[in-house]
């Protein structure tokens, strides 16, 4: 079998190549009604995506109806039947949880609407939907780990914050980590909770585990998002414990915010989630509507950042 170090070496080498900007394409989509329905709030990398979906609907003249989920299935249930009544040409769906969505999509189909998946997965029949625009969440997994491995040499006890639970992101950024951690005897997840992707739960969850735990068998901390790993951070100091050299933190996102943790010391590694779908669903939308065949998952991917480009990363994503 291949190596430990050839596998890393694979998935870091992957990470560093794999970034693929969208522009605004003015016009493309002009005059079309799409409904929109958001997750949620929850994270500053999801209300990213909502100001770059809005802002890229803006540049091509598209009508678009925006619905804050709340984190709640049922709210994005009734948006999906309120664009149903309002006669849409076309639906970007952000689900919330996996399951559940047979019966709603069901009813977007016989309304005659096509619906593109934006970001986290279902579980629904896939001829509901003709396109999923989205990020591999088990490859982000892969890299938090294999950064994890190399920075640790293969020995560290870790914490995991995880998702939303019932969420693919979170699923599968779990698999894809601990895919990789299997290859490393000495590494183990000790501890793992749902932070739900808030920061104030990241905060709470490593308070209580700060309270209940021994923390100096703590390697690592490894966030299934940047907010809740940055609420970890500020539990740790609150505790006299120094994040991100007492105890490590990995992460997914690349918000602006954790480039500023990273300037302070307080994190040591993200994986970029690019917030820029809107794009390609947008496209997608235009030719599906023109009879083109669209590939049935587009991908949008991200890298690995670390300390070393912290303060140029935090400049260019708040000067956009
Ligand atoms: O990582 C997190 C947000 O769905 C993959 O959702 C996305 C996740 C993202 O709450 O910040």
């Amino acid at each position: 079998m291949r190596s430990r170090k050839f596998f890393l070496s694979i998935v870091v080498l992957v990470s560093l190549i794999a970034v693929f900007p969208t522009f605004a394409q003015d016009n493309v989509g002009s005059g079309l009604t799409i409904g929109f329905a958001q997750v949620g709030t929850e994270s500053a990398w999801r209300t990213a995506f909502t100001a770059a979906t809005i802002a890229e609907a803006e540049a091509r003249g598209i009508n678009l109806l925006y619905v804050d989920g709340q984190n709640n299935q049922d709210t994005q249930i009734a948006a999906l039947r309120s664009f149903i009544q309002q006669g849409v040409d076309a639906i970007i769906l952000a689900p919330v949880v996996e399951t559940g969505w047979d019966q709603v999509l069901q009813e977007v189909q016989a309304a005659g609407i096509p619906l593109v998946i934006v970001d986290r997965n279902v579980t629904a029949d896939p001829s509901l939907y003709f396109t999923r625009v989205a990020s591999d969440f088990v490859h982000e997994g892969r890299l938090a780990a294999a950064w994890l491995a190399q920075a640790t040499a293969g020995v560290c006890n870790i914490v995991e914050l995880e998702g939303t639970v019932g969420s693919s992101a979170a699923r599968d950024r779990q698999i894809g980590f601990n895919e990789v951690i299997s290859l490393f005897p000495n590494m183990h997840i000790l501890l793992s909770q749902s932070g739900d992707f808030l920061r104030d739960s990241g905060y709470a969850v490593m308070d209580g585990i700060i309270a209940s735990e021994d923390m100096s068998q703590i390697c690592a901390v490894w966030s299934h998002n940047d907010d809740m790993a940055i609420g970890a951070a500020q539990a740790m100091m609150d505790h006299g414990i120094d994040p991100g050299n007492d105890i490590l933190i990995v992460s997914v996102d690349a918000i602006p915010d954790i480039f500023l943790a990273m300037m302070n010391g307080d994190t040591n590694a993200t994986v970029e989630l690019s917030p820029a779908m809107a794009g390609p669903a947008f496209d997608a939308i235009v030719a599906h509507l023109a009879g083109q065949e669209v590939p049935r998952n587009i991908a949008v991917s991200g890298g690995l950042f670390l300390p070393a480009t912290a303060a140029d990363e935090y400049a260019r994503r708040t000067q956009q």
